[in-house]
């Protein structure tokens, strides 16, 4: 596709097969019905079933553990612990590091964390399982435990140098600048919280390994699992086609998928093990909780003269998460000086992970609520401020942006919001005993890019199966590329089988930082051009085609019948020309690596991160934005807020499915109005432990917190960022929602609440 296709391709297609089409989700049918099978759902022979032993500490040792009234229970198979569970061999990082440690046990003696696995019990029935596993007695020798970043003994932390940012002299413009605001914006641990807990079925027949897990990354983490029994990458098949949301939580193989594995080897029985909710909260990390300090020097016009900004998140006792929270702060505006750090402090926790827009998102928080703070001590509109320090390139790399429609996002979203009836003075609008306020803020997400393949099967009937072992979360994976192979080869969406999920598929990266739709789309589209090559050169040259003799040195392919562009001859179904030519298929490997690509860098390529693109490769920066308008109403005795309106004008590019991207932007919305009013892992100091790790305490926004919410899609096809024009979709709408939440309630109240959530004790 050139550039003049893709500009022509902009707007929604009309036609719903089509890229660009409003196609609803064509895995809704299945998983309405319940015929979508999930991981968990595998009916196996002989399937035994593990149930987990946590910590009941945060710091210190494993003296003894009792297991003889387990083992006696009824159903039990086996009663693991350090000492009878096999070791493991050590697995690379998903940068492809060799391991610290040659072996590891999955389950542990050295506790780092509350609710880390000591013991787990394999038992007949699930039910046998949790009751023995009740019956497991550990005692520990326990020491101090540094519960959270606030905690005395948590320190500054250790500097992470490759977070490091800086240009001009941002401490001595700071200090010269005639207009200054300095604050501290704070973060709390959050959570993923998909409603599909983590788990999986592990099952050996001799040195192969079936693995039926909700996975992100289906060949990361068959490669974990490889090296963890030291066996060939083929020998392991990873089965996840359905998944029920993973939001950043399920790329990798954890200390709970090893127990699950080691306990089927072990056994010589495939072995079921799903994480109660609880230990949801504790097998695999979440957002770190961080602390930003920004520091903005501005003229008396409200312009940028320098920004320090200083960072700190928590990672684990023993493993390391950077949330790298300089990742917006650096790029959002103008600016001649700039300077920004970042601390890590270790702290009992497992170690926090991916959550949605990771960096971003906290890094937005603090400078979108800087930005709004400068604007209210200058006296400026909060959009004209924005505007007035808009960045014309990349203010980091310094490079042109390969796309950026924000300004075209601030007008598009203040003109549906209806901005320009703001009144500016805080605590001036209101309805009765409601104090209303409006906010904005804008968010970012870089167009992190990668490489994929895709096969695509023409069958006799001309019927169309899309093979990848890419995934779908919920995103529209399934959808996007049915429509991409349908318009590509010319046939009805209908026609279009895909499959996902299954590690044997043609390969594919990561399901993270809102790359996939943006490579899969590519690799679809060049395996479905070559497979409608060979279908017509097969037209135009077999001697027992019936338009051979047409002597046209092209034909078109359209709904499903072939025939000469201007329509002379015969017009043939694909399935009539298959069985004329003596062909049962047509199949053809999409691959978007370059042929030179040696085996070992394809390798790497699908099974570590280490070879994802720069987004500021070559000649370009590329970024999606957006601008988020809210309305809250704060209740005035009582300090409640509910968000009433948002209005959120966002650049993805060109859209594949515009209903699919509007609503990964509305769930992003929604999340992030969760993180600003109720999400918020609370730590018991006495015990280092989650108290809310459960779906009644740990507070999620339902239907009834959630506000009608507008997207505006004001993007352009953006030939840099993908081969289709599209950019990021997933992960941009949950950047900046809780800022423009937070200006909106300061615009409320007149009480700048820093700290999220913004619960109503924090504002009465
Ligand atoms: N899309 C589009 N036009 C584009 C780009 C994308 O129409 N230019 C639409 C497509 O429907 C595509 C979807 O948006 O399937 C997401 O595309 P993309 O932005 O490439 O993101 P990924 O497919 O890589 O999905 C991952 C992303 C991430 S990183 C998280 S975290 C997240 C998210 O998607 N987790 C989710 N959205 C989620 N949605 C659901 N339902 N569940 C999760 O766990
Ligand atoms: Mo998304 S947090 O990059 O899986």
């Amino acid at each position: 596709m050139t550039v003049h296709d893709i500009k022509h391709a902009a707007s929604d297609s009309a036609r719903l097969e089509a890229v660009g089409g409003r196609l609803s989700r064509v895995d809704g049918p299945a998983k309405i019905t319940g015929t979508a099978k999930y991981a968990f759902e595998q009916q196996l022979e002989g399937l035994t079933h593990a149930v987990l032993v946590g910590a009941t500490i945060a710091a210190g040792k494993v003296t003894a553990i009792d297991t003889r009234a387990a083992d006696t229970a009824p159903g039990v198979l086996a009663v693991l612990t350090p000492d009878t569970i096999m070791e493991l061999r050590g697995a690379s990082d998903w940068f492809g590091k060799p391991p610290a440690q040659p072996t590891f046990s999955p389950l542990v003696r050295e506790v780092t964390f509350s609710g880390q696995h000591v013991a787990a019990v394999v038992a007949e029935t699930f039910e046998q399982a949790v009751a023995a596993a009740a019956l497991v007695k550990i005692w520990y020798d326990e020491t101090p435990a540094i519960v959270d970043l606030s905690d005395g003994k948590a320190g500054d932390g250790i500097p992470v140098e490759a977070m490091t940012q800086e240009w001009g002299d941002a401490e001595a413009a700071f200090a010269a600048a005639p207009v200054r605001i300095c604050a501290a914006y704070n973060t709390p641990r959050e959570f993923q919280a998909a409603m599909e807990p983590h788990g999986l079925i592990a099952r050996w027949e001799g040195d192969e390994l079936t693995i039926w897990e909700p996975s992100q990354w289906l060949d990361g983490m068959a490669r974990t699992y490889a090296e963890w029994f030291s066996i060939p990458f083929e020998n392991v098949r990873l089965v996840s086609p359905y998944i029920g949301g993973g939001f950043g939580s399920k790329a990798l193989a954890l200390a709970h998928s090893a127990v699950a594995a080691a306990a089927a080897k072990m056994l010589d029985r495939p072995v079921k093990l799903v994480l109660n909710r609880p230990q949801n909260f504790t097998s695999y990390g979440g957002r770190a909780a961080t602390r930003q300090t920004v520091a903005i020097g501005a003229d008396r016009e409200g312009k940028i003269q320098s920004i320090v900004h200083r960072g700190v998140n928590e990672t684990a006792v023993d493993g390391m998460w950077v949330e790298p929270l300089g990742s917006v702060t650096s790029i959002m505006y103008a600016t001649p000086n700039f300077s920004s750090k970042q601390n890590v402090v270790r702290v009992n926790t497992v170690v926090p992970g991916a959550k949605r827009a990771p960096g971003e998102n906290p890094s937005a928080f603090g400078i979108e609520c800087a930005i709004d703070e400068l604007a209210y001590e200058l006296d400026i509109d909060p959009l004209e401020m924005r505007l007035i320090n808009y960045a014309e390139q990349d203010p980091h790399a310094k490079k042109a942006w390969s796309t950026r429609q924000l300004r075209e996002a601030f007008a598009a979203g203040a003109e549906a919001f209806g901005w320009a009836k703001r009144s500016p003075a805080p605590r001036s609008m209101r309805d009765g005993h409601q104090l209303i306020g409006w906010g904005v803020a804008a968010g970012t997400y870089p167009v992190r890019r990668a490489h994929g393949e895709a096969v695509v099967k023409l069958l006799s009937d001309g019927s169309v199966v899309v093979e990848s072992s890419s995934i779908d979360m919920g995103q529209g994976t399934y959808t996007i590329l049915a429509q991409t192979a349908a318009e590509t080869l010319g046939v009805p969406v209908e026609n279009v089988t895909v499959k996902l999920g299954d590690s044997h598929f043609a390969r594919a990266g990561v399901t993270g930082g809102s790359r996939l739709a943006g490579v899969m789309t590519d690799a679809v589209h060049k395996a479905a051009g070559q497979a409608l090559d060979e279908l017509i050169g097969l037209a135009l040259s077999d001697p027992r085609s019936p338009f051979q003799k047409l002597q046209s040195n092209t034909l078109v392919v359209r709904d499903g019948r072939i025939a000469s562009p201007r329509g002379e001859g015969p017009d043939l179904s694909i399935a009539e020309l298959m069985s004329a030519v003596g062909r049962d298929h047509i199949e053809a490997k999409g691959d978007t690596l370059p042929a030179s690509t040696t085996p070992e860098e394809r390798y790497r390529n699908y099974t570590t991160i280490a070879m994802s693109i720069p987004h500021t490769e070559g000649d370009y920066s590329r970024y999606s934005w957006c601008a988020h308008f809210v309305e809250v109403r704060v209740d005035e005795d009582f300090g409640t807020v509910r968000v009433s309106r948002v209005v959120s004008a966002l650049d993805s590019g060109r859209l594949y499915n515009p209903k699919l991207a509007e609503s990964q932007w509305k769930g992003g919305i929604i999340m992030g109005i969760g993180q600003a009013l109720l999400e918020e892992g609370i730590v018991d100091r006495r015990h280092g432990r989650i108290v809310n790790g459960n779906f009644a305490d740990y507070m999620l926004p339902t239907n009834a917190d959630i506000p009608d919410i507008q997207t505006i899609s004001v993007g352009i096809p953006d030939p840099h960022s993908s081969a289709l024009g599209g950019k990021g979709v997933g992960e941009l709408a949950i950047v900046g929602i809780a800022p423009a939440i937070a200006n909106a309630v300061f615009h409320a109240t007149g009480k700048r609440i820093r700290d999220l959530p913004i619960t109503l004790e924090k504002l009465i």
